[in-house]
């Protein structure tokens, strides 16, 4: 018999991940960006090479895009033409951080002239959700300062309020609006939205319709990121994942590969928090693939998350519970740690199979011939995006 049972695999197969549309296009540090042969020159390929992980793993339903990376002039012909390939368009992201103007901030900026035209970038934003069927507005502000006294921070927070608020009243019924917050960079001294508090503060103020968007890799070295999900959760107001790893600053690495037991960990107060599979809190992958072949790369990220959410799946509740009761702490931790401790994949290899999906995703990706048609085909041009 199988160590995942009927509830784990019912619990694995409602999960889904969304896949940025960014991560399949060149990307870079900030010293180079290294170009990969059969790169997308247009968002539409961007979104075959996402449906192509979902293809293999079932896991991967939907495309985040990036505005204006992801710029055409049809969206509901963009949308169609996902749909086709068996995926949706999700979360739209909204960028403030590639203009001149907003040198000195968008929606915290002290010029109204140029904070109506953050504004009015988000706005297009949700006209946008409405063609393409997205319910999210995910906002990442690269706003601060670099330099003590530099910038009135207390301002700020106002005009972001300000702003936030008139965002806010344009979203639909069914839209919502995420706030993504980052504790440095670009700005090295203040940044405008640097942690959940702030982030919760000032969704709090807006409305249900608000919520926290948490990316793993926007945390100083050492934070206990899981409390951050238990308490959001909690509270009510985790509306998102950006999934990436780090080792030093916000570097994008496939997600689970620095810290598979953080990923984990994680994972466990998702599900103590009812967020696993619960249409509320939205996983979305947040990285760059800049040396690495990027559709192989979304696939093996897609794997970790359902490997680890099958681990956290087998800890055993009742005896997590007792040990705690008793204050056994070495008990508690073992029944943790034995669930950290089980290869999975074996088990998973054999479900996929039972579903008619390949047992190992990347061979039968790299047997497709896939990558090697478009990079005979993709020749020339590069799509927008990181670097571009
Ligand atoms: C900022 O570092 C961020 O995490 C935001 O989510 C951006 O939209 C994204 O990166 C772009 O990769
Ligand atoms: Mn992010
Ligand atoms: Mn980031």
């Amino acid at each position: 018999m199988s160590i995942l049972t009927s509830d784990i695999q019912a619990a694995l197969a409602g999960q889904s991940i969304e896949l940025p549309s960014w991560a399949f296009g060149n990307s870079g540090t900030r010293f180079k960006v290294f170009a990969t042969e059969g790169t997308p020159r247009t968002p539409q390929e961007k979104i075959a090479d996402a449906a192509e992980v979902n293809r293999v793993t079932a896991l991967a339903p939907s495309v985040a895009l990036h505005i204006p990376w992801d710029k055409v002039d049809d969206y509901a012909a963009l949308r169609r033409y996902a749909e086709d390939l068996g995926v949706s368009l999700g979360t739209i992201n909204s960028n403030t951080f590639q203009d001149d103007d907003y040198k000195f901030g968008a929606l915290t900026h002290a010029d109204d002239r140029i904070r109506r035209k953050a504004i009015a970038h988000h706005i297009e934003c949700i006209d946008i959700m409405g063609a393409t069927g997205s319910r999210d507005l995910k906002i990442w502000l690269a706003e601060g300062s670099n330099y003590p006294g530099q910038a009135d921070m207390r301002a700020r927070q106002d005009r972001l309020h300000d702003s936030l608020t008139e965002i806010y009243a344009a979203l639909g019924e069914d839209q919502r609006l995420v706030l993504e917050y980052k504790f440095f960079e670009p700005s090295f001294y203040h940044t405008d939205v640097p942690d959940w508090g702030t982030s919760y503060v000032q969704v709090a103020a807006l409305g249900d319709k608000a919520l926290v968007c948490l990316d793993t890799g926007h945390h100083a070295p050492g934070t206990n990121i899981e409390f951050i999900v238990m308490q959001l959760l909690r509270l009510g107001k985790l509306g998102s994942f950006d999934f990436n790893s780090r080792f030093y600053a916000d570097d994008d690495l496939i997600v689970g590969a620095a810290d598979p037991f953080q990923l984990f960990r994680i994972i466990f107060e998702v599900i103590r928090g009812r967020g696993l599979n619960n249409p509320d809190v939205a996983f979305m992958l947040d990285q760059c693939h800049n040396i690495e072949k990027k559709i192989p790369g979304q696939i093996r990220s897609v794997l970790n998350v359902q490997e680890m959410t099958a681990r956290a799946l087998l800890v055993d509740g009742d005896a997590l519970a007792a040990a705690q009761a008793a204050n056994d702490v070495l008990a508690a931790n073992a029944v943790f740690m034995d669930a950290f401790s089980t290869d999975v994949r074996p088990a998973l290899a054999e479900w996929r199979e039972s579903r008619g999906l390949p047992a190992d995703p990347m061979a039968a990706f790299a047997a497709s011939g896939y990558q090697e048609k478009i990079e005979a085909e993709r020749v020339g041009g590069t799509q927008a995006g990181w670097g571009a």
